[in-house]
């Protein structure tokens, strides 16, 4: 018997799923073409469904969950109660996911390119042809460009570290993903400040500043659950955001502040918090590097001077500063996510640090945790030399802090257009879509066309699929076998998941590591991958004794481990062994040892900062098709503040042009006083090129083509929310 034959299913329940498939078959279609191996609503007593652990593929989060199978058709999903990184919930995009495995725009066999790059020309493969042609042209790039003249990108996945492995013994330095898009400049600034990444102990904190972060909408679990609780049992939230979002709506307070100006908020919190001896001394003289530094730098931002820039009054800035002391230790400025901001974002970030440091919000239970080990053991490849090499990636020298594993891939771009320091012309890429992830989607199509071959690993025809050469389709998570992942995350987690398959792939579609495996067969390279994934996965938990059983079991393996006071007696991974107010390596490369506030760009009169922003039922670029959450969400639109709008003569619901230096894209005013009025907003991923999104084909407008790339001086994340645009009413 299953070992799920533990989870308990009501007759309440099975109804439920009975009906889910009923309304699912007689819907929109959307799952009408499996129709015959589904249970008829009107028929016999619907057949009991049996129950697969899986793991949530549609964020990153990975929430633990459990696939009702019935007739061998994923019929729902519910949350893994034993999955307490989630708190045994799933959201609105899980509960999606069964819409995207019969999701009838899924890619059904290898696609080649059949005429311009674009155009949509694409002529049917057979697996061995497919894998011989990318191998082949791989082997061409190699010849004539050295090894590193492949680039490799895959997004967040549980078979991601395949890309790379592949890529390590192809030999290319050449590797990017999406966190250059994403959190590096967030992780720059903790790194270089605690050494570490750290997580938020959201649930036991009594104070929070939430800035540039939104964890009612852009759900992060378990903060997103916590925080909530955390709010009932009296933790008062105060958020910073140019925009009322569902997080603001629900906060004590919500100061929309100037966009870019975060760090002066933060400095004059610090000089609050130093001039009225607010900090914790001992933990300062203990812990810290470099507080005399800080004293005399921050002595030049009092709260007058965050009031100019923020445009949120002195007296509140100095009250924020008083309150967030008085619950210290259990009190933060949350660290955030998604810092893919202004060029100045690891200082900004480094700011949040810096005040969480004063008032010693580190390793106790409400403040900022160190990350804890879950265990795996990594399974390390042995790759073959390769004398004829580049020296390094080549965006090395475009960042002085870069992060040698993910590069960057605005510069990677530059540099593969400029042709500088060398050439890269293949280019392989598993489940991201720079085309509309990337900001200045121009640039990305004259990236594609300054490529020999492009390979494109999706589960859908992806703006970025569209322009690739040749296109392979990839079983979605729940019909995979994937390796084990470690998964973090405040007290509730270090945890490990797995996947088995819930349902077989459907169509042709292949999965990522199979895909490797045949192209290493084909260049030589098959050592490197003689193995399942089940072998992988026993080493990988090597060390975790019984874990495999207790992943069967439940689903999910919690390893236990001490959660506060883990740095007593130990060091920080920084050069002082200390937390690093003043960060030392900063100074030997001549950069700023401590944040130095640079005001953001000035938005002239009738033009406006574009910022970009998550919706919870939308995930990043990926999910706008899909048939469930696409009705919530079926297009985007430009939310203006009624000053400017009535300026501008811009009626609510009428078409606008938003443009920048980048480029331009068309959609419906939302004007709404639910954003400042020098501060414009639009959902990303639409506007899309594919023609194979069918649900989204022409909907909206796209942002990538908007956005401007800049990029943080520290790291090279993108700087998203540097670009300015002018909107006008659409004439007719
Ligand atoms: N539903 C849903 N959840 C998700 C995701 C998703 O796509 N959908 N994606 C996941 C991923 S990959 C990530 S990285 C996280 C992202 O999680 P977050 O980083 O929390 O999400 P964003 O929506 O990017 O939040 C940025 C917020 O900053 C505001 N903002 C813009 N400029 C400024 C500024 O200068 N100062 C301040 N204080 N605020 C500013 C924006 O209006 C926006 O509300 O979410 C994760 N969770
Ligand atoms: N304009 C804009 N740009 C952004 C952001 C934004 O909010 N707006 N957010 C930034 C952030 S925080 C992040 S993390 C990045 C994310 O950037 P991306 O990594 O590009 O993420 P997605 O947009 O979700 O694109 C994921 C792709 O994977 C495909 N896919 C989904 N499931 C599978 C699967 O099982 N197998 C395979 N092979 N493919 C699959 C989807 O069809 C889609 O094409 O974007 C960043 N860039
Ligand atoms: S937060 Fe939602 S979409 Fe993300 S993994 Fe969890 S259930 Fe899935
Ligand atoms: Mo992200």
């Amino acid at each position: 018997m299953s070992p799920l034959a533990e989870v308990k299913t009501t007759r309440r329940g099975l109804f439920k799923a009975a009906a889910m498939a009923a309304v699912g078959a007689a819907g929109s279609g959307l799952l009408g073409g499996l129709a015959p191996a589904r249970a008829d609503a009107k028929g016999p007593a619907a057949p009991p469904f049996e129950s697969k652990f899986s793991v949530c593929d549609m964020c990153f989060n990975r929430c633990g969950m459990i696939a009702r199978v019935q007739n061998g058709v994923v019929v729902k999903l519910d949350p893994n109660p034993k999955f307490t990184k989630s708190r045994g919930m799933l959201c609105a995009r899980g509960n999606a996911g069964v819409a995207q495995v019969y999701d009838p725009d899924r890619l059904r066999y290898p696609l080649l390119r059949d005429g311009g790059r674009g155009e949509g020309k694409w002529k049917r493969i057979s697996w061995d042809e497919a894998l011989d042609i990318a191998a082949e042209k791989m082997r061409q790039v190699r010849e004539k460009y050295t090894p590193s003249g492949q680039l490799f990108t895959a997004g967040a996945d549980m078979q991601s570290e395949f890309v790379s492995r592949f890529a390590e013994v192809f030999g290319s330095f050449n590797v990017t993903s999406h966190e250059s898009l994403c959190l590096l400049s967030l992780n720059r600034a903790f790194l270089d400040t605690f050494g570490e990444a750290p997580y938020a102990d959201v649930i036991n904190s009594k104070y929070v500043v939430m800035a540039g972060a939104n964890r009612f909408e852009a759900l992060v679990t378990p903060d997103s659950i916590d925080l909530m609780d955390a709010m009932q049992r009296g933790c008062k939230l105060v958020v910073l955001d140019p925009r009322h979002t569902k997080t603001a709506a629900l906060a004590n307070e919500w100061h929309a502040i100037r966009p870019g100006t975060d760090l002066a908020f933060m400095l004059a919190v610090a000089h609050v918090i130093i001039a009225e001896k607010l900090y914790d001394p001992a933990f300062i003289t203990e812990k810290t590097f470099g507080f005399d530094e800080l004293a005399a730098h921050v002595a030049k931002y009092p709260p007058a001077f965050a009031e100019a820039q923020c445009g949120i009054p002195a007296a509140d800035v100095a009250r924020i500063a008083r309150e967030l002391a008085a619950a210290a230790p259990a009190s933060m400025v949350y660290p955030g996510r998604r810092s893919s901001d202004y060029v100045n974002s690891s200082q900004i970030r480094r700011g949040y640090a810096i005040v969480n440091a004063l008032l010693g919000n580190w390793d106790k239970p409400g403040g900022l945790l160190a990350a804890r080990q879950v265990g795996l053991t990594p399974v390390p490849a042995d790759p073959p030399w390769y004398d004829d090499n580049q020296e390094d990636r080549l965006d090395a020298e475009m960042s002085p802090m870069l992060f040698e594993h993910d590069g960057s891939f605005v510069h990677t771009r530059d540099a593969v257009l400029s042709g500088e320091p060398y050439p890269v012309k293949g280019w392989f890429i598993f489940k991201t879509n720079p085309m509309q992830t990337a900001p200045n989607r121009k640039k990305t199509i004259k990236m594609m066309e300054a490529m020999d071959f492009v390979t494109v690993v999706d589960i859908t025809m992806s703006d970025t699929a569209w322009y690739a050469d040749l296109v392979l389709p990839a079983p979605s998570a729940l019909e995979r076998t994937d390796p084990c992942a470690g998964l973090q995350g405040s007290s509730a987690c270090a945890c490990v998941v797995k996947r088995d398959p819930v349902v077989g792939a459907m169509y042709e579609s292949r999965p990522l590591f199979e895909i490797v495996k045949g192209l290493a067969a084909r260049l030589d390279l098959a050592e490197h991958f003689a193995f399942t994934i089940p072998e992988y996965r026993a080493k990988q938990l090597a060390k975790l004794e019984g874990a495999e059983a207790i992943l069967d079991r439940d689903g999910v393996y919690y390893n236990p481990g001490q959660v506060y006071g883990v740095y007593e007696g130990r060091i920080f991974k920084t050069k002082s062994h200390k937390i690093e107010l003043y960060n030392q390596r900063y100074a030997e490369l001549g950069l700023d040892p401590l944040p130095v506030y640079t005001p953001p760009s000035t938005v002239a009169e009738g033009s406006f900062r574009l910022v970009i922003g998550r919706n919870a039922l939308v995930t990043q670029t990926s999910t706008q098709n899909n048939a469930l959450l696409g009705r919530f969400v079926p297009d985007n639109s430009l939310w203006i503040h009624p000053d400017p709008a009535a300026k501008l003569g811009i009626r609510d619901g009428e078409r606008v042009v938003v443009e920048s230096k980048a480029g331009k894209g068309e959609l419906a005013a939302q004007v709404t006083r639910k954003i400042r009025p020098d501060t414009v907003y639009m959902l990303s991923g639409f506007g899309t090129l594919s023609g194979g999104l069918s649900r989204i084909k022409g909907k909206g407008a796209s942002i990538a083509e908007i956005l401007e790339d800049a990029a943080d001086a520290l790291c090279g994340n993108a700087a998203m929310h540097e670009t300015l645009v002018t909107v006008k009413r659409k004439v007719a």
